[in-house]
């Protein structure tokens, strides 16, 4: 595997490929398409479908290039007990987390709009951490399962950039993990605040981490 240099701001960054894993951020239909949680929540979901594209392209590159790569689904309980009522109480009682939409129960997992959009359906051993809040390591096992592996570098991609993106990236950041936000392969219901989430992260001399585009990291990633 070895090492790559991913161009990146505030600065390139080498890293061991082999410590390096890619994370997908809650690529649901609940966020993505129509009659879910975001369009519940008065969004327009079609702002987020520019990061598919790109994502399907890292996440080919990191398949090629045998990174670990994993992805994470926002959602709760069929029993809501995993629910805070202040989330849940934060939207019409119809449109709340656990009312029906036409994909099924609102962020509730095992329904339609709980599940990754087909087109970026993980692939069979790829691991997919079901996660109650926004940050990915909010009791979940991520950290276990990188920690066990060795992995130190993540590249982080998916939505929305300034909500689950950039707590998972706080998150990782403060338990050592050097994280790149792969910038085009994440959307956010509010362009002004996905490019102000990537300043924050690359501001201060890499304060959560840096930022990169996706044909720079699939360029370093992919083998050649
Ligand atoms: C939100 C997310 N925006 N995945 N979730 O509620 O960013």
């Amino acid at each position: 595997m070895g090492e790559a240099v991913i161009k990146a701001e505030p600065s390139a960054l080498r890293v061991d490929l082999a410590r390096t894993a890619l994370i997908v951020i809650d690529m649901q239909r609940d966020f993505l398409e129509p009659g879910g949680f975001g369009a519940a929540l008065g969004n327009d979901v079609s702002l987020l479908r520019s990061a598919i594209e790109p994502c399907r392209r890292v996440i080919a590159a990191a398949r090629a290039g045998k990174l670990l790569v994993l992805h994470t689904r926002e959602g709760h309980r069929p029993d809501m007990s995993d629910a805070p009522p202040a989330k849940v109480e934060r939207a019409e009682p119809q449109l709340r987390i656990g009312a029906r939409g036409p994909m099924g129960r609102i962020l509730i997992r095992g329904e339609q709009g709980h599940d990754i959009i087909p087109e970026l359906a993980p692939s069979g051993d790829e691991p997919v951490i079901d996660k109650p809040g926004k940050g990915a390591f909010y009791q979940t096992d991520l950290e276990a399962m990188l920690r066990n592996r060795g992995i130190v570098n993540l590249l982080v991609c998916g939505v929305t950039t300034e909500v689950c993106v950039h707590t998972t990236i706080r998150e990782a950041n403060d338990r050592g993990f050097r994280c790149i936000a792969v910038a085009d392969a994440c959307a956010s219901y509010f362009p002004a605040f996905h490019k102000v989430a990537l300043d924050m992260v690359k501001a201060q001399g890499g304060i959560f981490g840096w930022v990169a585009g996706s044909e720079d990291v699939c360029a370093a990633i992919a083998p050649s």
